[in-house]
C-alpha cells in the first residue's frame, strides 16, 4: 500500500463509520412522540344513546283543578307538587307511585299533570329522540312547552274537563306504544317534559301512566369564539383567521354618554 492509499483508507474509513450510524439510526425505534399520539386517540364522532329517563321521578299534581297552560312551560314552579317513579296512577298492579283521583270513586278527576326534566350535555347535539307511553287512558306530552305527543285524545279543543277518546282496557293497559319524537325542541342544558294524563270519564276505574325516552347524541360543532372587543365594537372569528380583512364586526354598541 502506497502513501496515497493509506491516505484514502484514513479518509473513506469515518466516512463509512458515520453512514453506518446514520443507517443504524433512521431504521431504530421512532421517538416516543409517537408512543403518546397513540396513547391520546381523538374524541368519537359517532352518536351515542343514551337513557334521558333512567332513574328519574316525576314531580305530579293530582287536585283535579284546572292548571290552564303555563304549567307545561320549561320556568313553571312545580316545587310544591309531590314526586315520585313511574309508573304512576292508581288502582293497577304495578304502579309505583299512587295518586289520588279525588273523594268520589264516581266521580274521579279527569285531569292529572306530571313534569320531569334531563339534561342534554353542552358539548353534544342530538340527531334523534325516540319514545315509549304506557297511557290508561289518554295523553298529551310537551317537550320544553311544544307538544310531541298526543294519544287517545281530539285533536283540537282539550280542556281539563276533557275525557279521553276510548276506554283503555286488559293488555292495552300494559302496552307501550313507540313514538319517533321531533329532536327539533330539545335544547342544549336543561330540558322539560310536561304530561296532561286524562281519563275516559269519571268512573274510570284505573290511571296509569310511564313514559320512556332515549336520544341519539354526537359531538356538537365548535362554536363560534369571542376573541375580544375594541371601540365599542365585538369581533367574532370561525376557526382560523389568515388575513385582516377576514374579520367581520358583528354588532356595535352605543358609547355611553360622557358625563361633562
Ligand atoms: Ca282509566
Amino acid at each position: 500500500m502506497n502513501k496515497y492509499s493509506s491516505f484514502a483508507l484514513l479518509i473513506l474509513i469515518p466516512i463509512l463509520l458515520f453512514c453506518s450510524g446514520c443507517v443504524t439510526e433512521i431504521d431504530g425505534p421512532k421517538p416516543s412522540s409517537q408512543t403518546a399520539q397513540l396513547g391520546t386517540p381523538e374524541p368519537s364522532k359517532e352518536a351515542v344513546t343514551i337513557d334521558l329517563l333512567k332513574g328519574k321521578k316525576w314531580k305530579y299534581e293530582d287536585s283535579g283543578k284546572d292548571l290552564g297552560t303555563a304549567w307545561k312551560e320549561i320556568n313553571f314552579d312545580d316545587d310544591h307538587w309531590d314526586s315520585g317513579p313511574t309508573p304512576l296512577g292508581y288502582s293497577d298492579d304495578d304502579i309505583a307511585t299512587e295518586i289520588n283521583f279525588g273523594l268520589d270513586e264516581k266521580q274521579k278527576q279527569i285531569t292529572s299533570y306530571f313534569r320531569t326534566e334531563f339534561q342534554i350535555p353542552k358539548d353534544k347535539e342530538v340527531t334523534a329522540v325516540r319514545a315509549k307511553l304506557r297511557c290508561d287512558d289518554g295523553a298529551i306530552v310537551y317537550l320544553n312547552g311544544k307538544e310531541v305527543i298526543r294519544n287517545n285524545l281530539p285533536e283540537e279543543g282539550v280542556n281539563y274537563k276533557t275525557h279521553a277518546v276510548e276506554i283503555i282496557s286488559g293488555e292495552q293497559e300494559k302496552a307501550y306504544t313507540d313514538y319517533d319524537i321531533d329532536g327539533q325542541p330539545v335544547r342544549s342544558g336543561r330540558n322539560v317534559l310536561a304530561v296532561e294524563m286524562h281519563q275516559r270519564g269519571p268512573t274510570s276505574s284505573d290511571l296509569i301512566f310511564d313514559l320512556k325516552m332515549e336520544a341519539d347524541l354526537k359531538p356538537a360543532p365548535k362554536k363560534i369564539k369571542n376573541v375580544g372587543s375594541r371601540s365599542g365594537a365585538r369581533l367574532y372569528k370561525r376557526g382560523k383567521i389568515k388575513k385582516p380583512a377576514d374579520w367581520t364586526a358583528f354588532k356595535t354598541f352605543p358609547r355611553k354618554a360622557s358625563s361633562g
